[in-house]
């Protein structure tokens, strides 16, 4: 295995280069990768190994649980809750905080997870993936929840694992993006995407067209300018995507550009977006503009807005620099 790169030699060489770092965040971040093989294992296996299917429950969001909504969530909790790093948790899966239990120390971060983002794809076979996020807490404390409400700008770390044709890793601690492929025959992430950068233009959106009833007038005059193609203001014609999967489709971003839309929908005041910003939007857009590109609710920067909640929902654009700035300015102009 010349030269390959390893995910804990990239880890371990990172940390060389932090003169204060104590090891500590390394060795979660190690926690949480071992955790995502474990998933990529029960995914792969699927329906050999009975995980597919609902669970017959809901998650906090009203949303129905599949089976391995609620298995993954358990894999990440117990790959996490006794290292002694952290001081608390967050899951989308999870109403309330998740509490370090008595029998363990507690530490000075705080992970984030959406354990098995894209769920609605895994009984059809179609991709999904895990996101987390990483915070600094307050040490020697029972974390409260504003401790996890922070801004997204705060963030230590952000990565998320897609389990697609090959099972990949992006991970950013504010030093770039790179991206790491599974390689199941030794058990170890490789370096195959070092540096990703998104290019600024693209010709490429995703959004589900079916609420496009629901949708401001910008973003109903953003999609209509790329559907009239090169007869239209933008002369040019655009490309459609919609995976029903944030993580396949930030991946498809950072590897050939393009912009992704959840925006705000008109139908429940109480829901202005789909996406959760502790734990989907925010590690998100902390990938997004460490590899160039941007992020926005379409009328604020993401990594700026100060949450309310930890399952807190807002809309979302990112992707290719040029485009999410053109929307924004949309809907400046109102
Ligand atoms: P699920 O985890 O419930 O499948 O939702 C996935 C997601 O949060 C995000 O990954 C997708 O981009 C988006 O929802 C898809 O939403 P629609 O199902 O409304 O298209």
């Amino acid at each position: 295995m010349a030269n390959k790169v390893t995910l804990t030699q990239f880890i371990i060489e990172q940390q060389r280069g932090l003169p204060d770092a104590s090891g500590t965040f390394s060795l979660l971040l190690n926690n949480i990768v071992t955790a995502c093989k474990k998933i990529s294992h029960l995914v792969n296996r699927g329906n050999l190994v009975g995980v597919l299917g609902s669970a017959g429950s809901e998650n906090v969001q009203g949303e129905v649980q599949k089976k391995l909504d609620i298995i993954t969530n358990d894999i990440m909790v117990d790959a996490l809750n006794w290292t002694g790093h952290l001081a608390g948790m967050a899951s989308e899966e999870v109403d309330d905080i998740i509490t370090i239990p008595e029998q363990y120390p507690k530490g000075k971060y705080l992970a984030l997870f959406d354990p098995l983002d894209g769920s609605s794809n895994i009984d059809v076979n179609l991709a999904v993936g895990t996101i987390f996020s990483i915070l600094r807490c307050r040490e020697g404390v029972d974390p409260a929840p504003e401790d996890f409400l922070r801004k997204g700008v705060e963030q230590v770390c952000a990565g998320f694992v897609l389990y697609g044709p090959s099972t990949m890793m992006v991970l950013t601690t504010g030093h770039g993006v790179n991206g790491f492929t599974l390689d199941q025959d030794i058990g170890e992430f490789i370096l195959t995407h070092p540096n990703m950068k998104i290019p600024e233009e693209t010709s490429e959106f995703a959004i589900n067209m079916s609420n496009q009833r629901f949708w401001e007038p910008p973003v109903q005059r953003y999609i209509d300018e790329c559907l009239q193609g090169t007869e239209g203001p933008r002369e040019k014609n655009f490309n459609m995507r919609w995976i029903a999967s944030l993580v396949a489709e930030v991946y498809r971003i950072l590897t050939r550009g393009g912009v992704f839309l959840y925006p705000l929908d008109l139908r429940d005041p109480a829901k202005p977006g789909k996406l959760r910003i502790m734990y989907e939007a925010n590690p998100m857009a902390f990938i997004i503009e460490q590899a160039g590109g941007a992020c926005s609710t379409g009328r604020e920067r993401v990594l700026d807005i100060k949450p309310t909640g930890i399952h807190q929902r807002v809309p979302l654009v990112l992707g290719s620099k040029n485009e999410v700035e053109r929307i924004v300015a949309y809907h400046l102009e109102g």
